[in-house]
This record gives C-alpha cells, structure tokens and sequence, in this order.
C-alpha cells in the first residue's frame, strides 16, 4: 500500500546537495515528500488530479506488478522525489528476493509525463554506496545524463540531487544507474518511464489500455535470498518486473479494445516476446513511434538488450492468451537450469541401487521434464520450482518470463481485474479421440519402393540386401514414475 515517509531526519542529517549547490534548510523543507510501495500487486493506473502539466489529459499507464509515481505540480514544474534504497521484492509467493530499488519497489515507479512537460527530479541516495539515475532514452541537456564521473559527480549515500529537464519528446524511455552498473542492475536498480504526446500525434494512436514492464534477470541461487552481482550471462530468474509467473498479472483487454504495450530489456540478452491469438505491429521504438507505412505485423518481436518496443493489436479473439519470452529456458524457474537430459534413459533397477544409498533419490528428466510440473519435491526454503503455475487443465509448466492475455466480451471498460480462466464455448476445444473413432489408418507408411528407385536419386542399391537393424530397444513410458510418487 502507498504510504507517505518524511525525508526530514535522513536529509538534515546528510549534507544535502542540489546539483553540487549544498541545500538549505528551507529548500530541503521545499522537498516534495518521498511516497513508497512495497506490493507487487499491479496498482491502478495514476492519474493526475485536475493538472496534467504541459498537455492534453492522457490515458495513463498501468505498470504490470508495478506503479505510477505520483508528482506534484510547483510552479509550472513536475516535481518526482526518487529515493534508491534496498527493498525486498516478492518475485511470486513463496519466493522473495533482497534487491536494491526505488521507492520501496524494484523496479522502481514508473515516472508518467507529457511531452513538453519541465520535470524535477529529486533524487536521494539511501543505498550503501554511491548512485546515480541515467534517463535512458531522453533528449536534455548532457550535465542531466546522470553518467557518473562523465557528466556529474557520484550521489553520495545520504545525499540528494536533482535532475531538472523538459521531456522533449513522446515515447517509452528507461532510468537506471549508471554507477556501478553491474552491481546495481544486478540487484535491480530500474524503471520505466513514458511520456505521453502533447496533441493528437499522426503516429501515436488512442489506445483503451496501455501496459508497460520491464525485462530483468537475476541469479539466485537456490535457498539464498540475495542476487550474485558478478553473473555475466548464466542469470536463474527470468522475470517480468521482477516477478515471476505466476507472480505476474495477467494483461486483460475487452473485446475489440486497442490495447498498447510498452516493454523495455534490462537484461544481459535478447528476448524475443510472443503473443498467441492475435498479430500486433511495432508501433514505437528507442527512438520514438513508427511511421505507419514502416509496421509489419508480428506475432513475435525480438527485444534487444538495452532497447525498448512498444506493440499494438486489436484484442479481437476472445480467450486466454499465452505471453511469453520463446526462449524456452526463460520460462523456466531457477530448477530447471543444469539439469542432464536423461530423457529415453532406463532407470530400473538403477534407481532401486541408488536409493539405498540415498532414501530420496528420484529419476527426473526420464520421460522428459513435464513431470517436474506436477512433482511435490522438497525444495530449498525460498526456491521456486522449476515449474510452476496451473492453469484450469493443470500445470501449465512454465515459470519465469509466461503470463496471459485475457480478452473478454463482458470486461468493462478500464476494468484491469483478472476475470478468471476462459470457459471455451462447446465444441471449440481440442479434445480427446475415443478408440474408434479414429479415422482408419493405412497398415503400411511407406509406398512400396519400385525395383532399381532410389529414393536419393543415385545410384540404384540392393535394399533387400541390406540386414534390417534392430528396433531400438527403449522402454515405453507408462503410468507412475519409479523413485517417488505424487
Ligand atoms: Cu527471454
């Protein structure tokens, strides 16, 4: 729930500074209040009572498992008051990770403005060491970049500085550090930003509902509850701002609705994002919105590292929709990594040996890896299973970067509440073939081969010349597992 802190104490006590110039005491009274979130939970969106600044009013965002930072309007001026501050993060429940953030959330508030808006940026370093916030994307002026050492001197713990610039232009942007980046996006240090055209823009369209998130990616080992920050690719938690499915809120449109979403990669590798049962078009980029003559629809984009896409489609099919990252191994949970393929592999009489000198020893990965769907197997405290999350049909065994889109004919408009598992309509599911009813099947599979063809088209061999090789001698999988049961 939000909640309002008063800075006072931390900031008399600190020696405040406003871009190198020492603060006050009555300036630092002029500070806007900090306000914090700790829920996951995805916050209705935020909308501005009464002023939007520079623009027209706008159709706010709504962060998945995220928030909209509230401002304040001073003297023409957005006024934001960013604090980065350790937070810990519930990625789904059961599992919470220790990270550094803002405001009380990783990923930090979304910051929501209009094109052509002055916004002040108060920033207050609460993190052990220094800090700084690189609005990845913007156009303003370079002593505003926030690259420490290049263009400003390092936040200081218990200092405060501010940024002070106009959004110059519409589209979906990223703030992150750029001190110790490593570290610091490692432990989660992000979060999203948009700015919203000041007019009707020819290449921005209304939308009914505009998402946003990020891409992040942490290791954790299994039982620990704080990040490794040297990971330079081998990541364990593929999360959509920092959750996890099924942590992560379904994305839900009315039927026919226009629906937006923003996503932005802080990740050390691409992710290519699919969508089932609709094609969408990249309608903005890094750079700003797409000419309409330059889209070519899509059921997957490819989000590159450090890059930011924004996607529309009309939500014209009415249904549960998959959502995912397509690399298979991002939709999986911390379990899943490192693990042999024991597929086709006869475990008798092996596992009975083995468990006498482990009791717990089970086979896994024998018949492939969907068991691991169903299996109660005991984890480390703290540890997601490798699969996770059970649709109406049972385990949909995907974890990490996997959510739905949920469209609905009877959903009101602006009603982001999670309706419930889609009831298809009679006749319009894949079912189960009884015996029987199977269309006739041919006896042989092959044509008999003519004398002297060959299939490659060379020269003609003696095939029944040639001895037949054994069948392979695998066991077919049947019923229950041996080693455990569920
Ligand atoms: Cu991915």
């Amino acid at each position: 729930m939000e909640r309002r802190h008063f800075l006072t104490q931390t900031l008399v006590g600190g020696a405040a500074a406003l871009a190198g110039v020492r603060v006050t005491s009555p300036a630092l009274a002029a500070l806007p209040d900090p306000v914090s979130r700790t829920d996951a939970s995805t916050a209705a969106a935020w909308t501005p009572p009464g002023v939007t600044g520079a623009g027209r009013p706008y159709r706010p965002v709504v962060t998945l498992n995220g928030w909209t930072l509230p401002f304040r309007m001073k003297d023409g001026v957005k006024e934001f008051h960013l604090v980065a501050e350790p937070v810990v993060r519930e990625f789904a429940p059961g599992f919470s990770v220790n990270l550094w953030g803002y405001n009380g959330s990783s990923p930090g508030p979304t910051i929501e403005v209009v094109e052509g808006d002055r916004v002040r940026l108060y920033v207050t370093n609460r993190l052990p060491e220094h800090t700084t916030v690189h609005w990845h994307g913007q156009r303003l002026p370079n002593g505003m970049d926030g690259v420490g050492g290049l263009n400003q001197p390092q936040i200081p713990p218990g200092q405060t500085y501010v940024y002070e610039f106009v959004a110059r232009r519409p589209g979906t942007f990223m703030y992150h550090p750029h001190a110790d980046e490593m570290v610091q996006m490692a432990m989660g240090m992000m979060g999203f930003w948009v700015t919203h055209p000041k007019e009707r823009h020819p290449w921005i369209a209304d939308v009914a509902r505009d998402y946003c998130f990020l891409l992040n990616a942490f290791d954790v080992t299994p039982g620990a509850r704080t990040p490794n920050v040297n990971t330079m690719l081998d990541f364990n938690i593929w999360a959509w701002n920092s959750r996890v499915f099924p942590g992560i809120d379904p994305l839900v449109a009315r039927l026919g609705e226009r629906v937006r979403v923003r996503i932005g990669n802080l990740t050390m590798t691409n992710h290519p994002i699919h969508i089932h049962g609709i094609e969408f078009e990249v309608t903005g980029t890094d750079g700003g919105p797409v000419r309409p003559e330059a889209r070519w629809p899509e059921v997957t984009v490819d989000i590159a590292v450090g890059q930011m896409r924004q996607i529309e489609f009309i939500a014209d099919e009415e249904g549960d929709w998959a959502m995912h990252c397509h690399k298979s191994h991002h939709t999986m949970g911390p379990m899943g990594h490192g693990i042999p393929n024991l597929i086709g592999l006869d475990h008798r009489g092996l596992v009975h040996r083995l468990q006498r000198l482990v009791p717990d020893y089970m086979v896994m990965g024998e018949r492939g890896m969907a068991d691991m769907g169903v299996m109660e197997m005991p984890l480390p405290d703290n540890t997601l299973p490798m699969m996770t999350g059970s649709g109406p049909y049972g385990p949909i065994e995907m974890g990490g970067m996997f959510t739905t889109l949920k469209v609905r004919r009877d959903l009101a408009p602006g009603d982001y509440r999670d309706p419930g598992w889609y009831r298809q309509p009679p006749g319009t599911q894949a079912r189960p073939l009884s015996v029987g009813q199977a269309p006739a099947a041919a006896d042989e599979t092959m044509p008999p081969a003519r004398p002297g063809a060959s299939p490659s088209g060379s020269a003609p061999s003696a095939p029944h010349s040639q001895p037949v090789p054994a069948p392979f001698d695998a066991r077919k999988p049947h019923g229950g597992h041996h080693g455990h049961s569920h």
